[in-house]
């Protein structure tokens, strides 16, 4: 563990306890899900430099809704959240994925404004994204206490019960629980829950069901940002993993599953191919047209939000939506 410069408060988790370097851990990966019958790859992945340089594309797009949804959400709510949050008195607010805090900025200004007893604590794998935001803050609102953590979550969760006493709020926001299937969300929610004591919370945003023809074109976007998101995998592991994936021969592919709540990204081989990845010491063949899983996009409905937060431990105190009732920020309390 590392302490960084004062003027940047910051907690350096990201050092792998048993000396595996992260190249290791995402060959693994890699050969992992490129082995099997139906390949996958993590989407965990996807944000490298280039990726989250895509994804903040693809947050500001037309066809891509959620993230302005949810800046409505906040923007109409902040009030009465900030309220809730401080009814137990002086807490932590604990920002998972933080990343360059955009909406969650909406309500430190809100809970600043209030004069609420509180601290900052963003929670995110990416260091230059830490040191950035802590410096921002340190402009934007310099009253404010922050503390950045970088690492996993739950790592993260694990460092501040060591050493933080006091109530906690959680923000889990972005619909990021989406991209995990069911069972993961699950073991996700009730690993937060076990950090959790009564009178703590957590503010998790979720994608809504809606339009099937809405959801399709926000993966689908007439630019082809979220096709070049999603092909920036393949150049990442030709960049990180020496292999030589031809990435024009694959293409972009999502579709939407209206019965399971679901969007599917894949990435099409255009014909028979193989590839070699040097770091994996694998080579994979493609048949043409084959297709690798590369991420999951669950949408939910209220009743299923509630039924996940029973399954871990949690009761739903308010729902919070945008006007079109399209994406919802849900707050629980510890059951
Ligand atoms: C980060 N996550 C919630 C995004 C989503 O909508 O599943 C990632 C994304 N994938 C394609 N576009 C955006």
């Amino acid at each position: 563990m590392e302490i960084n410069t004062p003027t940047a408060p910051m907690i350096d988790l990201s050092r792998h306890q048993d000396g595996s370097s992260d190249t290791s851990a995402f060959a693994r990966d890699v050969a992992e899900g490129l082995s099997t019958k139906y390949k996958t790859l993590p989407s965990r992945y996807f944000y490298d430099g280039t990726g989250s340089r895509l994804f903040q594309q693809i947050m500001d797009l037309p066809e891509y809704y959620l993230t302005r949804s949810e800046l409505e959400v906040l923007t109409q709510n902040k009030k009465n959240m900030a309220g809730q949050f401080s009814q137990g008195g002086p807490f932590h607010l604990i920002d998972l994925g933080a990343g360059d805090a955009l909406k969650t900025k909406l309500l430190l200004q809100e809970l600043t404004a209030q004069q609420r007893n509180f601290d900052y604590v963003p929670v995110d794998i990416s260091k230059d994204a830490m040191l950035e935001l802590s410096d921002s803050l340190q402009q934007e609102l310099p009253q404010l206490k922050v503390e950045a953590v970088v690492g996993e979550y739950f790592q993260a969760l694990e460092w501040l019960q060591e050493n933080k006493d006091g109530r906690k709020v959680v923000l889990f926001l972005g619909s990021n629980i989406g991209n995990f299937k069911a069972e993961e969300s699950i073991t996700f929610l009730q690993s937060i829950r076990s950090y959790l004591h009564a009178g703590d919370q957590l503010l998790m945003g979720v994608d809504l069901r809606k339009d099937p023809g809405v959801i399709l074109k926000a993966y689908n976007d007439e630019a082809g940002i979220t096709a070049a998101f999603n092909l920036n995998l393949l150049d990442r592991i030709n960049r990180e993993l020496g292999a030589d994936f031809n990435v024009d021969q694959f293409c972009h592919h999502a579709i939407y599953n209206p019965l399971e709540g679901v969007m599917r990204s894949f990435l099409v081989s255009k014909q028979a191919q193989d590839v070699h990845i040097s770091e994996a010491g694998l080579t994979v063949h493609f048949d043409a047209w084959e297709a690798i899983h590369t991420e999951n996009s669950y949408k939910y409905s209220i009743p299923q939000v509630e039924e996940l937060g029973r399954q871990c431990g949690f009761a739903v105190d308010t729902v919070f939506y945008d006007r079109q009732k399209g994406f919802a920020d849900v707050l629980f309390s510890v059951a």
